[in-house]
């Protein structure tokens, strides 16, 4: 028996090509287009794996009449059109849990980060000025201050855990009230008005297209500090710049940006922001989860039937 085609969007490690050889018939975007790709195979490719990839949207998906399964290496799926893999009846799965100690330890080594002024003061050491000009300007304690999360699922409940030891106060926005022992806010900027920092752990996609606007972040104020850990498109990226220029929010670290691996070079020339490169789920060992599970979603659907992790809108399909 023939094995079924596996359309691989974006780069799969040694391990992963390994486990996935046995069952499917891989097609690699590596060294061609995924345009010419999908003209070429379209009506043969039954699984694609999409790692670290642009958008799958209604075209692409309507262009592989045969496509069973889309497995994300990641947790967020925002590039992925999922009604219309739905609508398609196309199953796409993610990756989650694996990764929610690591982003968290990201989110709360930003919010250190910026809040002891780390970056500015190696940069200052490094710059030899500790002899010349004394120690640096003093920074901010996280201790007893209010830290607000925008979003609650499980990475952002690990984050509120994990802050637990450092003595904050943690308080949350989400669409909805959860039973934790924190306290909730149904409006975001009467949080951001009240909290020191903001963490940004909400899905992507447009239902939270610029969800951190102007007006959040003059809420959060001069002293204020947001995180964001999430997708570029929660923030407005403009009014940020805007508000860090002008010193109505006070601090920033970020790990995600609007049109990455493009980064705005006004963020590039302050120093009162951190700026990552979307390393929040970044190291060998969560890569390497990640990778197992994005390929046991395709083994699992291949010889069961049955996907291990589809993304909540697919989980009666
Ligand atoms: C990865 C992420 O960098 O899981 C996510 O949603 O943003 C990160 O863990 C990304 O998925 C890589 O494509």
């Amino acid at each position: 028996m023939s094995k079924p085609k596996l359309l691989v969007l974006g780069t799969q490690t040694e391990r992963m090509a390994g486990k996935l050889e046995k069952d499917f018939d891989v097609l690699s975007t590596a060294g061609s287009d995924q345009e010419s790709m999908i003209a070429q195979h379209g009506s043969e490719i039954e699984y694609v794996l999409s790692r670290f990839h642009g958008d799958l949207r209604r075209v692409d998906l309507e262009r592989m009449p045969n496509l069973k399964v889309i497995s994300n290496y990641g947790v967020g799926y925002d590039s992925i059109d999922t009604t219309a893999a739905v609508e398609l009846g196309i199953i796409v799965t993610h990756t989650p849990d694996v990764l929610n100690d690591e982003v968290s330890n990201t989110a709360i080594m930003l919010l250190l980060a910026c809040a002891r002024n780390l970056v500015h003061d190696e940069n200052y050491l490094r710059a030899r000025r500790w002899p010349k000009d004394g120690s640096p300007p003093l920074s901010t304690s996280v201790s007893h201050k209010v830290v607000g999360l925008v979003g609650f699922g499980r990475i952002g409940q690990t984050i509120a855990e994990k802050l637990r030891v450092f003595g904050t106060d943690i308080v949350y926005h989400a669409r909805s009230e959860k039973d934790v022992p924190y306290r909730y806010y149904k409006d975001l900027t009467q949080m951001a008005a009240d909290a020191d920092f903001l963490i940004v752990i909400t899905p992507g996609g447009p239902s939270t297209r610029h969800l951190i606007d102007n007006r959040v972040m003059e809420a959060l104020g001069p002293k204020g500090c947001l995180i964001n850990i999430s997708r570029g498109s929660v923030v407005d990226e403009n009014a940020l710049i805007s508000a860090l220029q002008t010193g109505r929010l006070g601090k920033a670290g970020l790990d995600v940006f609007e049109n990455e691996p493009h980064v705005p070079d006004a963020l590039m020339e302050m120093d009162n922001v951190v700026l990552l490169p979307h390393v929040g789920s970044a190291t060998v060992e969560t890569r390497q989860a990640m990778g197992d599970l994005t390929v046991e979603n395709l083994i699992a659907f291949y010889r069961t039937g049955k996907t291990v992790t589809p993304v909540p809108e697919c989980r009666n399909m």
